[in-house]
């Protein structure tokens, strides 16, 4: 009979390859000695230090999936989600500027991109030494993105971009912005473009007053007659699927950290019921604390097989959208419950800024909403199942 470790129930680590390892020991020990000590002022001053970019980017944990000649580390997308384990058990807003930069901005730039563009920006992307943001959702358009108002017109030289974008991302912080707008030229179909901070026209205002994801910078993306040249033009891609694709990745990596800052909640839970006494003994050493303890464990051990799968999956290039959809829903709104559970398994305590339970739990409120609230990707999964869109 083999052993049983209850951190890692069904052996997870053991199916990992030696690379794999190795980039999450690194991403371990990035994240618990840089990250941990600042997260708590951070969440609470809502500040978001530029600095852990280029950090994260000395570090390779930018440009995991990108080829090593742009600057990336060429690295698996089994890779990929662990660093965002890792970086999420340490807070979701960290994730939220990691898978930013690596899915939203480098990779559209570089499977959309001109060579030219990819030369340009990914190996500053990758290094950290430019920030990125992507901006699809608008004032008016967040789970419907077809029903984006942003526009392209052609000029004699390139385009000119009008519209606003909401809830984005890094964008008060951002060099680099890969915007998404309906371009007449191209018989209103949704195109990519990169855009550079100080354009004229370009303004990218904080969002202020978030109760959630405090440590990462959010704004809109005002574009008020912003010109830019061909080159601007993302040219392989047109229609939902260029933002779909990028997106497709962020939300397999987003299954991976929602684990992460579950496994945070669970792992606190544990000991603060080891070491919390009442009625004369120890609260874990109570039936209900126990069954929540399983819980958590149970479906931890799944998300995180789950999304393994999906991972090796993508790596063999044989992943569908509707897998990326059930982990992605699943593995949030699982954490949320544990986060939500383990909150109350710490009493009082369990709002303290110093126990962190809760700004985890207020974090995956975002991560249940964006990238696909829990109910959309329902809807993608129903109509996948069914042959019935139920979204209108
Ligand atoms: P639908 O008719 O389903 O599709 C339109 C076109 O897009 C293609 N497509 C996909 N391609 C690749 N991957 C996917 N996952 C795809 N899903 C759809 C599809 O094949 C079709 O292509 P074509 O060539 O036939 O035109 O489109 P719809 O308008 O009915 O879409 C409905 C719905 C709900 C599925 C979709 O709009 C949706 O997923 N809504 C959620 C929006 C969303 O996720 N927004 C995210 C914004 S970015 C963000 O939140 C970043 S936070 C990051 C952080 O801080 O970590
Ligand atoms: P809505 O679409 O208005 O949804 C409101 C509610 O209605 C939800 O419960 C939803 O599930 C439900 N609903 C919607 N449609 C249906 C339907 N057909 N049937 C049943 N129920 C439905 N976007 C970006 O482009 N880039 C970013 O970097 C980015 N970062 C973000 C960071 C933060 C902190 C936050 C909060 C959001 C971010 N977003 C970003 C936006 C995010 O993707 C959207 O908030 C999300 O897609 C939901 O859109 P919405 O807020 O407009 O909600």
């Amino acid at each position: 009979l083999g052993s049983f470790d209850w951190a890692d129930p069904l052996r997870l680590a053991d199916q990992l390859q030696e690379d794999e390892r190795m980039i999450q020991a690194s991403a371990h020990a990035y994240a618990q000695e840089k990250l941990a000590p600042r997260v708590i002022s951070a969440f609470a001053d809502e500040t978001t230090d530029p600095d852990i970019f280029r950090e994260m980017g000395d570090m390779g944990l930018l440009g995991v999936t990108l080829p090593e000649e742009y600057g990336g580390l060429g690295g698996s997308y089994v890779s990929y989600g662990l660093v965002a384990r890792e970086v999420e058990r340490i807070d979701s807003g960290y994730r939220s500027m990691m898978s930013v930069q690596s899915s939203l901005v480098i990779y559209p730039i570089y499977a959309y991109g001109s060579e030219e563009q990819r030369q340009k920006y990914l190996p500053k992307l990758a290094s950290g030494e430019w920030i990125g943001c992507f901006g699809l959702t608008e004032p008016d358009a967040g789970s419907d993105p077809a029903g984006m108002k942003t526009t392209a017109k052609k000029t004699d030289n390139g385009y000119v971009l009008n519209g606003s974008k909401m809830w984005i991302s890094n964008a008060p912080i951002a060099d680099v912005f890969v915007v998404w707008a309906k371009s007449e030229a191209h018989g209103g179909k949704i195109r990519g473009f990169v855009l550079e901070k100080g354009m004229p026209g370009l303004s990218a205002p904080k969002i202020e007053n978030k109760l959630s994801l405090r440590a990462s910078i959010t704004g809109e993306i005002v574009m008020e007659g912003v010109e830019v040249g061909e080159d601007a033009l993302l040219p392989d891609v047109q229609g939902l699927k260029g933002p779909f694709g990028c997106l497709n990745r962020a939300r397999y990596g987003i299954s991976w950290g929602a684990m992460g800052a579950a496994e945070f909640c669970w792992h606190a839970a544990r000991q603060y019921g080891l070491d919390r006494k009442q009625f004369g003994k120890p609260l874990a050493q109570t039936q209900l604390f126990q069954k929540k303890l399983a819980d958590m464990q149970t479906e931890i051990t799944l998300g995180l097989q789950a999304s393994l799968q999906v991972g090796r999956l993508m790596d063999a290039a044989q992943a569908a959208p509707e897998m990326i959809s059930i982990v992605k829903r699943n593995n949030c709104g699982k954490a949320l419950e544990i986060a939500r559970a383990a909150r109350d398994m710490h009493g009082g305590n369990g709002i303290s800024g110093e126990f962190q339970v809760m700004r985890h739990m207020v974090n995956l409120e975002t991560v249940n909403t964006y990238e696909g609230t829990h109910d959309v990707h329902a809807l993608i999964l129903g109509r996948a199942q069914t042959g019935l869109q139920a979204f209108f």
